[in-house]
């Protein structure tokens, strides 16, 4: 077979254009390895063929040819087939017939795993990126171009990769009239006004996907609007499939669980109800026809408002099915959040927990209930949510948050691989001990932090967490080291005098963020609706839950939230060994203390430490760490080029601030009710608390949640907070 021919023209102009360093181009930066190195590997590559019509791997070679060219400085030999240096990409059916004489073992790779050898061809040294299926040659494709932005070897290769979860999906909270909600990166990059036309930046985006393993993008928001499923918008969306697929990327859609009352004129959405049932299965049906490798639904359901099987007294799991139902024929799947909860007495930590875990294996095989990492929502700290490993007949994903609603939007630098590496490798002791997280779900999902800011992610290092969350996805096990370092050298170049700084500083960055904003276990403590800032004086809102002042539970006798039996109880959520470590103020593991327990400000904690005197030093510590990684990023000057220097600069200069900010204003707060001195060495807030109190925003990034029409909303009578109250 003849190899495909490659557009070479294209692909350099493409990367011709992309020499100013503005954060365009992610970690697919492609600078030029030094003359030596790039001497060295050139020995084992002048050109990848593609042995295949997948447009997958057609879009492999394509990106392999267009990254060489760059990185060893060489124009790419199209016609290499069969002589040395030639990089063969093809299924292991394709290569089969081609070269009878390979033998690759692509046993146990899956459908999406890959294989990198070297081999001989002929007597000549060649390379071999293989799997079972076009997905598998793109990733391994993607995994050879990182080993020589690496500067690894290509000598003697032989890489084995399968990845962990089968869904590796993206959930881009894009509204229809692209605002995102708690997006900080720019308008959305879907352009549904343009669209079905296709932007450079739909494949863009779809690449830097396919390079970390992500193979799902839900293209708009959870709180969705039914408009979706029209025919007008569906048009759109099979356009963004077509360009998506070559990169392994299939689409999902949120929509609304009342889409049967106002997409298809019934007079219910009742899941039981035989029209309803028809109605979602010729959704499908059709949607199938239109886009056939369509990924499925993801659903919000009573929860914030958003309509839900309980409106007719139903449960979470015959919401779920019914849709499953009809996605089951075409291999769809069901994302059936479990993030539920609403104005009842009861703990909202235990809310989730108590509606699904009595619904265990009462999902169908379709259905991955899709549980946030810990059991509140996305806060700089939180321990696992019990959900994990406690649904042991029910297909489970983790889905974590790369967009940073509370955690600063795009201030300074903030990695968050440390996060969800702690949630992966949480045991849950369920069934007994030794069982993490990470080997109870079979599925992530992240929270996309994606805009159509130039630089993608509204800061250049927030682009980090797209890549660690694709990485983690495809393999749990990798440390947060191990990713800094990567991206780190992908994005901002080789030198180890950068490479070993800015690694330290991500990887110290989310307990930095801890410490100024929340340490020892406090939750949600921010300025209402937007997040953006602390008020945890904040006590006003109707709907208890939305209050810090819920969580903190802060007065002049103590601080923390008692969920051990004096309180809510909720530890006995967990499986009893975890149980009993939470439980216990001194077993508990510090970082969680005022999650489980109120405790007086002066209780002495294990260090020697009082209470009080712990939180200052957390406080100040953050805001050290903060000064620190701000004058590290200075010295780095030499090493890195003036526009996104400048860039970070300026995140920095702001996160320096916030910290101050969350410090002054907590410390000032607390002090209020404490009426405690500070700890010697410890400086007094800059301003009185009145002058914290005092911070409003009319306008911050992030913030818009669609207007909710409270006709279709409260379609039967129990539609969540705003029908309730
Ligand atoms: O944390 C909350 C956010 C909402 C979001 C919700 C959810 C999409 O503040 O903006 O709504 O979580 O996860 O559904």
């Amino acid at each position: 077979m003849r190899a495909f021919a490659l557009f070479f023209a294209l692909v350099f102009s493409l990367f011709a254009e992309a020499n100013a360093e503005d954060g365009h181009d992610l970690w697919l930066r492609y600078r030029p390895l030094p003359a030596a190195a790039a001497a060295r590997e050139h020995r084992y590559v002048e050109g990848a063929s593609a042995y295949s019509h997948d447009a997958r791997i057609v879009a492999a070679a394509r990106e392999f040819n267009g990254a060489v060219a760059a990185l060893l400085n060489i124009v790419p030999n199209a016609a290499i087939e069969q002589s040395a240096g030639e990089v063969i990409l093809g299924t292991s059916a394709d290569l089969k017939h081609e070269f009878p004489g390979l033998h690759l073992d692509t046993s146990g790779l899956g459908a999406e795993g890959y294989l990198i050898r070297s081999v001989a061809v002929n007597a000549n040294p060649t390379i071999v990126v293989t799997g079972n299926s076009g997905a598998g040659v793109l990733y391994g494709t993607f995994a050879l171009i990182r080993e020589i932005q690496l500067g690894h070897s290509l000598a003697n290769l032989s890489i084995r990769s399968t990845p962990r979860y089968a869904l590796r999906v993206l959930d881009h909270w894009d509204n229809l009239d692209r605002t995102i909600e708690r997006g900080y990166a720019g308008p959305s990059l879907w352009d549904w006004a343009t669209l079905p036309k296709i932007d450079q930046r739909y494949i863009d985006y779809a690449r830097a996907d396919a390079s970390v393993g992500i193979n799902g993008a839900v293209l708009n928001n959870v709180n969705a609007d039914p408009k979706i499923l029209s025919p007008e918008y569906l048009a759109k969306v099979a356009a963004l499939a077509n360009a998506l697929r070559p990169y392994g990327v299939r689409v999902y859609l949120s929509v609304r669980f009342s889409s049967p009352v106002e997409v298809g004129h019934l007079k219910t959405a009742d899941p039981m109800d035989p029209a309803v049932k028809a109605w979602w299965r010729s959704e499908a049906d059709s949607l199938y026809r239109l886009i056939p490798d369509f990924g499925g639904f993801v659903v919000k359901a009573n929860s914030e408002g958003e309509p839900g099987p309980w409106d007719y007294h139903r449960t979470q799991a015959d919401g779920a099915n019914v849709i499953a139902d009809a996605l089951a024929p075409h291999d769809g799947t069901v994302f059936w959040r479990a993030f539920v909860y609403s104005a009842t007495k009861e703990d909202r930590a235990k809310q989730a927990y108590d509606e699904f875990k009595p619904l265990d294996g009462h999902f169908r095989n379709n259905v991955i209930v899709q549980v946030k990492n810990g059991p509140i929502d996305f806060q700089p700290r939180e321990p696992f949510s019990p959900l994990f490993g406690q649904m042991p007949e029910t297909h489970v994903g983790l889905e974590v948050q790369l967009t940073r609603e509370y955690l600063g939007g795009d201030d300074g630098i903030v990695f968050l691989a440390p996060m969800w590496t702690e949630a992966l490798d949480s045991d849950t002791c369920s069934p007994r001990c030794g069982r993490p997280v990470k080997s109870t779900v079979t599925a992530m999902a992240g929270v996309a932090n994606i805009g159509s800011d130039r630089n993608w992610t509204g800061s250049n290092f927030n682009q980090a967490n797209w890549y660690a969350f694709g990485r983690l996805a495809w393999n749990p096990s990798l440390s947060p080291l191990q990713i800094a370092t990567e991206w780190t050298r992908m994005t901002w170049g080789n030198d180890p005098r950068l490479v070993k700084p800015v690694v330290a500083t991500m990887v110290n960055s989310r307990e930095a963020v801890v410490d100024y904003m929340t340490p020892l276990g406090l939750v949600h403590q921010f300025q209402n609706d937007h997040h953006y800032g602390p008020a945890p004086w904040s006590c006003n809102l109707s709907f208890p839950s939305w209050n810090p002042c819920y969580y903190n539970s802060a007065n002049s006798g103590g601080i923390g939230f008692d969920r051990t039996k004096t309180g809510s109880d909720a530890v006995d959520q967990y499986a009893p060994p975890v149980a009993h470590e939470f439980a216990g103020p001194n077993t508990v593991p510090e970082k969680y203390l005022l999650f489980f327990h109120h405790l007086p400000w002066t209780q002495r904690l294990r260090s020697g430490q009082s209470l009080w005197d712990s939180l200052i030093v957390h406080y100040d510590r953050g805001v050290a760490q903060v000064g620190e990684n701000r004058r590290t990023w200075n010295s780095l000057r030499p090493y890195i080029d003036p526009q996104r220097y400048a860039q970070v600069s300026n995140d920095l200069d702001r996160q320096v601030l916030e910290a101050w900010w969350w410090r002054d204003a907590s410390i000032a707060y607390w002090q209020s009710l404490s009426k405690l001195p500070l700890p010697p060495g410890h400086s007094s807030p800059a301003h009185p608390l009145s002058y914290y109190q005092s911070i409003h925003f009319d306008t911050v990034p992030g913030f818009k949640i669609p207007r909710i029409d409270a006709r279709t909303m409260c379609v039967a009578g129990r539609g969540g907070p705003k029908c309730a109250l």
